[in-house]
């Protein structure tokens, strides 16, 4: 536990404080806090292009470039001006790209604005960044060193791990991260799963999985946004979020580099599992920036579970 907070006192801990007493390497808390305050920018974007204020957005009578790419631009501008990123890929581009000079340490993965769809309907929606440190075209197991996650909901918090726990913070009204939680660890069980997917293109063997789930009596929890309901299992301390091959796409539809490395990052880094349904998220080669991957992700009896059902 970082000094300054116990049972009886509660100081305000920032991101940048906790992650100087975490001993968190210089450079990359420097990235993780200046991708954190990208977040404010993206929040504003959001508030922007949300329909209900398109009175609004038109006053300077420009054309608004679509959420996803002004957000894209926005990262990857802070990012190449960083001086620690050497290179970029993001769900916006074709492919990874140089922004760097070559000797900095760092490889960034971003979804800028994950579950843009839902913007209108004022549901929670979120940005997932991965660190990388060798070459993104290998397993995250051997590349990743950090991963976070930002959710724009009621509030605007922030997850992330540097592989030394799980830490949730909440931007203050002052525009400051404030640290809400620390050491955020799951359960070996949980009550609540998410499942995507129709019903009916799911696989014999998920749907008898899903059966399961429901007559133990996990409750349905599925917005239709990546990062909130993941950041549901993650604060709910468990519970399941699956992306199952379909049987039209057996890769199912979330990407590994941009949404499903990231999050089995953090879910691992607190006690949980991720897997494909056979192996784990992290320990899957990744070919191209596109490449797609069934997920089951949460605590680890669900996962273990999920592993069972599928090798049936
Ligand atoms: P979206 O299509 O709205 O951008 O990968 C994107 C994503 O949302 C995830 O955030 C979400 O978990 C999933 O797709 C939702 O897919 P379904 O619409 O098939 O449920």
């Amino acid at each position: 536990m970082v000094d300054g907070i116990n049972n009886h006192t509660r100081f305000i801990v920032d991101l940048r404080r906790h992650m100087w007493m975490s001993g968190i390497e210089v450079e990359l808390r420097r990235l993780i806090w200046q991708i954190a305050v990208v977040g404010k920018y993206i929040s504003a974007k959001i508030h922007e292009s949300n329909r209900k204020l398109a009175g609004f957005k038109n006053v300077y009578g420009e054309d608004q470039l679509a959420l996803d790419r002004i957000s894209d631009d926005i990262l990857k501008n802070m990012l190449r001006n960083s001086g620690f990123v050497r290179e970029y890929a993001s769900e916006e581009q074709e492919d990874i790209i140089t922004i760097g000079q070559g000797q900095e340490q760092y490889i960034v993965t971003a979804d800028p604005v994950d579950g843009s769809s839902l913007v209108d309907t004022n549901l929670a929606i979120g940005t997932i960044i991965g660190i990388h440190r060798n070459s993104i075209f290998d397993c995250g197991k051997n590349s990743m060193v950090a991963a976070l996650y930002i959710t724009y909901g009621p509030l605007i918090t922030m997850i992330y791990s540097a592989g030394k726990g799980v830490h949730e913070f909440v931007l203050d009204r002052e525009g400051e991260y404030v640290l809400s939680e620390e050491n955020i660890r799951l359960n070996e069980r949980g009550s609540i799963f998410s499942p995507g997917g129709l019903r009916k293109d799911w696989t014999d063997s998920h749907h008898r999985y899903i059966d399961k789930l429901e007559a133990d009596g996990y409750k349905l929890r599925y917005s239709g946004g990546f990062v909130p309901d993941i950041n549901q299992v993650i604060i709910k301390r468990g519970g399941l979020f699956t992306y199952p091959a379909l049987k039209k796409s057996p890769q199912g539809k979330l990407r590994l580099l941009f949404e499903l490395q990231p999050m089995a990052f953090i879910v691992e880094q607190a006690g949980g599992m991720a897997t494909d349904g056979k192996d784990d998220i992290l320990s899957l080669k990744v070919n191209s920036v596109n490449q797609r991957s069934p997920i089951y992700i949460g605590s680890r009896t669900e996962v273990t579970m999920a592993r069972e059902f599928l090798s049936q």
